[in-house]
C-alpha cells in the first residue's frame, strides 16, 4: 500500500532502464528504434503522481516523441473520424473499464493495401489503447445489425463479430483465449507513434470491407467524452504487396495474493465472477483458454508465492509454417515486471525482446532492422513476471487497489502478458 514507493519505482523505470536490446540476434541485429525510444521517454520525464498508472494523461500533455517506423509509402492517406458525435464512455456495471466498437465504412472500390495507420486519440486521459479490426465483406452485415443505433457497441475482447461460424476469424484470434472478431489492421498503445509498415509489405483489405475501431476507455481519471479518428495509408490501387498480420502469443495470467492473505479477493473464484459479471462469460473463457494453449493448470499458479513480488509464467507456441517476423511487442498491464519473447530454433534461443523492467510506456512495436526468419516448428516463448505483492498496488482514481487474486482479463486492473508479432509468411 506505499503509494510513493510506487512512484518512485516507476520513474526509475523511465530513467533509461526500460529496454534492454535483444542479446541473442546477430550482431549486426539492431534494432530500428529501440535505443531512440529510451533516449525519447528519458527526455520527456514526466513527474505526475500517476506516472505508470494512467499514462495517457501524459500523452494529452506532452507530445510523444518516439522514433518513427518507416517513412511513409507512396500512396493516398484518408482521415476518419469514428463517430459524428463525441461518445461519452461509460461502464453501467461500475467497473473502470469501457471498451467500444465503432463501425467504419471506408467505401473502398477495390481491394486495397494499408501501408500506414496514425491513430490519433483525442482525449488522452480516457484513451487506454486502440485497435483497428478489418470486417471482412462477409460480415459487414452482421456489423451493421451491431451497430444498429450508429454508435457503435460494447466490445470486449475483440470485436464481438463472426461469432456465429462465420469465417471472419483473423490470424491473431487463433492465438486469442475466447478470441472473437477480425484480423489487426494495426493498434495504438502508449507509446506507439505512426505507425509505417516496411517498403514492400501492407495489410490487405478486400473491397467492400469496413473496419472496426475498438477503443479501450480508462475511467480511472473521470468521465469525459471522447472524438477520436485515424488516418490509414493506402498503396496505389493495383499494388502488389506482401501480405503482413499480426500474431498474438499469450501466456496465463494466474497471480495469487501474498503468502497468508486468504480474503475473499484474494479468491480466484471472486476475480473470476467479478470479471464475468463486468464483461460477461468471456472472461471466464479467456483464463480457462489460456491455461488450455499453454497446456497449464491452475496447479502450476499456486501458492507458495511468497510477498508475491516475483510471480512468473511463459507459454510455449509453434510456429505453423516458415515466416519472417518483422516486429515485437509487449503487453502486460500495471502487475508486470518483466517480459521476454523469444525465438527457439533447434534447441537455440534468440531473444526477440527483453523489457527487465516493465512501465506502461513500453508496450510500442519494435521493428526489427533485420527481420528475423522463423521455420516451421520453431517456439516462439513468452515469459512474463509480475508483481502482485502490498508494495505494488497501482492507484485506482485515488485509491491503491485492495489485495486479490488477478487472472487474465481487460481491465485495467486485470492483467496480460502477451506478445504481438507482425509476420509474413514465407
Ligand atoms: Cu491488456
Amino acid at each position: 500500500m506505499n503509494q510513493k514507493f510506487i512512484r518512485l519505482t516507476r520513474a526509475f523505470a523511465l530513467l533509461g532502464l526500460g529496454i534492454t536490446i535483444a542479446t541473442g540476434v546477430s550482431q549486426s541485429g539492431a534494432w530500428l528504434s529501440a535505443i531512440s525510444r529510451v533516449q525519447s521517454a528519458t527526455t520527456i520525464g514526466h513527474d505526475t503522481p500517476h506516472q505508470g498508472h494512467f499514462v495517457n494523461e501524459n500523452i494529452a500533455d506532452v507530445p510523444w516523441t518516439l522514433a518513427p517506423t518507416y517513412a511513409a509509402a507512396a500512396g493516398e492517406t484518408v482521415r476518419y473520424e469514428l463517430s459524428t458525435t463525441a461518445y461519452a464512455p461509460k461502464n453501467e456495471k461500475g467497473g473502470l473499464d469501457d471498451y467500444h466498437c465503432f463501425l467504419i465504412d471506408p467505401k473502398l472500390e477495390s481491394d486495397r493495401f494499408v501501408t500506414g495507420v496514425y491513430v490519433l486519440p483525442q482525449n488522452g486521459k480516457m484513451v487506454h489503447h486502440a485497435i483497428l479490426f478489418r470486417v471482412e465483406p462477409e460480415n459487414v452485415a452482421e456489423a451493421k445489425e451491431f451497430n444498429k443505433n450508429g454508435e457503435g457497441w460494447s466490445c470486449f475482447g475483440g470485436s464481438g463479430l463472426g461469432t456465429r461460424g462465420n469465417a471472419n476469424v483473423g490470424a491473431s484470434d487463433l492465438e486469442n483465449p475466447g478470441g472473437r472478431g477480425g484480423a489487426w489492421v494495426g493498434a495504438w498503445v502508449p507509446g506507439a507513434g505512426k505507425g509505417n509498415l516496411p517498403a514492400g509489405i501492407g495489410v490487405p483489405v478486400k473491397k467492400g470491407s469496413m473496419y472496426v475501431m475498438q477503443i479501450h476507455y480508462n475511467l480511472a481519471n473521470g468521465l469525459g467524452t471522447d472524438r477520436s479518428s485515424f488516418e490509414l495509408t493506402y498503396a496505389p490501387v493495383g499494388s502488389q504487396l506482401q501480405a503482413i498480420r499480426n500474431q498474438n502469443y499469450i501466456a496465463p495470467v494466474e497471480l495469487p495474493c501474498p503468502d497468508g492473505i486468504n480474503t475473499p479477493a484474494c479468491q480466484r473464484d471472486t476475480t473470476i465472477a467479478r470479471n464475468v459479471a463486468e464483461v460477461g462469460a468471456f472472461a471466464a473463457r479467456q483464463s480457462a483458454g489460456a491455461l488450455l494453449l499453454c497446456k497449464r493448470t491452475l496447479a502450476d499458479y499456486q501458492k507458495p508465492v511468497g510477498d508475491a513480488s516475483s510471480i512468473s509464467t511463459s507459454c510455449d507456441r509453434s510456429i505453423r509454417a516458415d515466416a519472417t517476423l518483422y516486429s515485437v511487442a509487449g503487453h502486460m498491464h500495471l502487475m508486470g515486471k518483466q517480459i521476454k519473447v523469444e525465438l527457439i530454433s533447434e534447441g537455440k534461443s534468440k531473444t526477440l525482446l527483453s523489457i527487465p523492467k516493465w512501465d506502461f510506456h513500453w508496450q510500442g512495436n519494435y521493428w526489427f532492422k533485420d527481420p528475423v526468419q522463423a521455420k516451421k516448428g520453431d517456439v516462439i516463448r513468452v515469459s512474463c513476471v509480475f508483481d502482485n505483492s502490498a508494495n505494488n498496488r497501482p492507484l485506482i482514481g485515488n485509491n491503491p487497489l485492495e489485495m486479490r487474486y488477478i487472472a487474465w482479463g481487460e481491465g485495467t486492473a486485470d492483467e496480460m502478458c502477451l506478445s504481438m508479432i507482425n509476420q509474413t509468411s514465407n
